[in-house]
């Protein structure tokens, strides 16, 4: 075969983080060569090549410019609007036997996969620049931090990754000249942007990931679902930790006190919004600071659960932002923020709806079409997004930086559901904190694409991120839960219950402090409880709602199990389980018959 791998080069001189590493310099010929690229862009992630690439994709229309006295260094991109979401339909996991993908993937055979994407990007980037972005996940010290590095013909997803991860020299130095380093192979393609030529494909054995036809957020910034998910809770499995789908937050007491926490909610159900709380006023004295918002990696030590959390940046949901909901992000995305699919004003600046201040008589909305509050459709996409570094969080956690983790006290699982599951409640133990995790469900939400507002099981908000077969990532929850000696208590949660009127029953947001400090309190032993057939419940008494305007009646409905409603939960269940065709373990089956033999009692 001719070689036809062009010189590796960066143009302008600009960008020269080229690894001397032999696996990575192969791998990066094979795919220039594949997809017919005279150009190869070495990413370094420096401030000089960032103006480079933001002047490029203004010229481009790739990027728009924002009134840079109301939002300095952030722009504006609009995507194509038949890719606006993650795409769960168009998910593989391509293990050698569709088993170890499991009842809940997409699974297709791996040489079949690559050869079918080896067709898609043939020629693919001719006459287009291909980039490299080497980057890091995890804080540089710690010893769960990857190395990963993404092919890449678009510069949105270049300036993404710059922001939501740690990109260039660091990873290269990491990763050194070793060829059997391990490393993760990202390649990504927008080919032309068409439903019908997208897939985002995970080869777990191979520690790769080939994304094709699309632009958007997690199914192209390879780092973030693919690597620190997917791929991510197959290594864990492999090596003895967790990838999770969860934020990490601290939480400091008046006297000092403090405690993390991890989170996992479904997407679009509330993490970032959790992981940026400030106490409502009543909590004088009380701090909640940010590790992560997304995505935690735990190790054990010492019998115990640490967590770090390997992203850089946060891409955070824009609809319903504003400063009463969440202070924090709006802060954080003030500045040095690249805004997607957002309304634009006659200004220049960013709207979405719930955003402060007065409403427009006019914008530009997501597409780039005139827009008045007379229009049938949103200004800004349902899923649209903040790309902001961590490092605008007025509340980042000092800690978040430590290689080693910080210790959790608690889980947490929650969805999205306005009946049935009550605003809070706690396992008893571990085990059965793994069997509330794996049976929780949420509705789902425009952060993929389908239908929204579905009531669906997303056992441990993994569903779409779980790359191997969810019966092993059960067994390999109660594995982690024998080897902790001091492990997190777990407990549920529901922002989310509705009235018969259909308005939320909760505020929410700040409020959520309150049930955060009864976590807190049950974790230190000293908070209340009621025994309940699903768990220890939260009692009225127990809930410090002082400065609180809310309906009594309400509140004992919020607390409460409805037997009847939970009745045709545990169908539900039992339900889920059986669809699973016997990978779950039994231990979990037999949790469901012991909170089944509760209410009987
Ligand atoms: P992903 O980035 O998709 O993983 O989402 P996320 O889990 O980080 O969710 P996020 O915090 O961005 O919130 C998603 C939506 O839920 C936003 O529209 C929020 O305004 C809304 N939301 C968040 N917290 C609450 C809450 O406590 N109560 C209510 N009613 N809505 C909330
Ligand atoms: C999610 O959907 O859970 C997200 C956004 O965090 S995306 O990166 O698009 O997956
Ligand atoms: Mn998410």
């Amino acid at each position: 075969m001719k070689n036809i791998a062009p010189a590796i080069f960066s143009p302008n001189g600009i960008g020269d983080a080229m690894p001397q590493n032999q696996s990575v310099l192969d791998w990066v010929r094979e795919i220039a060569a594949l997809t017919q690229t005279e150009n190869i862009f070495w990413c370094d992630g420096s401030e000089r090549e960032n103006e480079f690439l933001i002047e490029e994709s203004l010229k481009q229309n790739v990027l728009i410019e924002l009134n840079q006295k109301k939002v300095p260094r952030s722009y504006l991109h609009r995507s194509n609007p038949n890719d606006v979401a993650r795409v769960e339909q168009f998910t593989f996991v391509c293990t050698p036997t569709k088993e170890e993908a499991g009842p809940t993937n997409n699974w297709s055979e791996p040489k079949e996969t690559y050869a079918k994407l080896r067709g898609l990007l043939k020629g693919a980037m001719r006459g287009r620049t291909l980039f490299v972005i080497p980057y890091i996940m995890g804080p540089p010290d710690s010893p769960l931090t990857k190395v990963g590095f993404e092919i890449t013909d678009s510069k949105y997803v270049v300036l993404n990754m710059r922001i939501m991860t740690r990109m260039g020299e660091i990873a290269v130095k990491r990763l050194g000249d070793d060829p059997n380093a391990e490393w993760n192979r990202g390649v990504h393609s927008l080919l032309d942007v068409n439903p019908e030529r997208r897939f985002i494909c995970h080869f777990p054995q191979d520690n790769a990931i080939i994304s094709v036809g699309s632009g958007y957020g997690g199914n192209v910034l390879l780092s973030k679902k693919c690597l620190a998910l997917r791929i991510g809770s197959y290594l864990a499995r492999t090596q003895g930790w967790m990838a999770e789908h969860m934020l990490i937050l601290g939480v400091e007491s008046p006297e000092g006190k403090k405690h993390y926490v991890a989170a996992a909610f479904p997407s679009a159900c509330g993490k970032t919004n959790f992981a940026m709380l400030i106490p409502p006023k009543h909590f004088k004295g009380w701090k909640v600071t940010t590790v992560g918002d997304d995505i935690a990696w735990m190790q054990i030590r010492d019998g115990q659960l640490y967590a770090v959390n390997p992203e850089n940046g946060y891409f955070g949901v824009v609809p319903g932002t504003n400063y009463k909901s969440n202070p924090n992000a709006m802060k954080s995305i003030a500045h040095d923020t690249i805004y997607t699919n957002v309304a634009l004003t006659d200004d220049g600046d960013v709207w979405w709806e719930g955003k402060d201040g007065k409403p427009l008589a006019h914008a530009f909305d997501w597409r780039g079409n005139d827009w008045t509050p007379d229009s049938k459709e949103k200004a800004a996409h349902p899923n649209s997004r903040f790309t902001t570094p961590m490092r605008n969080n007025p509340a980042l956690d000092p800690d978040v930086e430590k290689g080693e983790g910080v210790p959790i006290s608690a889980i947490i699982f929650g969805g999205r559901r306005s009946d049935t599951v009550p605003l809070v409640y706690q396992a008893f133990d571990w085990n059965h904190g793994v069997y509330l995790g794996a049976t929780m469900a949420s509705e789902t939400t425009a952060a993929a694409t389908g239908a929204v507002g579905q009531v669906r099981r997303d056992p441990m908000a993994m569903l779409p991120f779980c790359g191997y077969n969810i019966g092993d990532y059960f067994q390999h929850w109660l594995d982690i839960g024998k080897r902790l000696t001091d492990p997190p208590r777990i407990f549920g949660v529901n922002w989310f219950r509705k009235g018969v009127k259909g308005q939320f029953l909760w505020r929410g947001f700040g409020e959520n402090m309150r049930v955060l400090k009864w976590i807190i309190d049950r974790c230190e032993g000293t908070g209340g409880g009621l025994k309940s057939p699903i768990g220890w419940l939260l009692s009225p008494h127990d809930l410090d709602l002082a400065e609180l305007d809310i309906d009594h009646k309400c509140v004992a409905e919020i607390l409460g199990v409805d037997h009847e409603e939970w009745a045709k939960e545990l169908a539900e269940h039992k339900k889920f389980f059986d669809s699973l065709g016997g990978v779950v373990p039994d231990e979990l089956l037999k949790q469901r018959e012991r909170v089944a033999a509760r209410f009987k009692e």
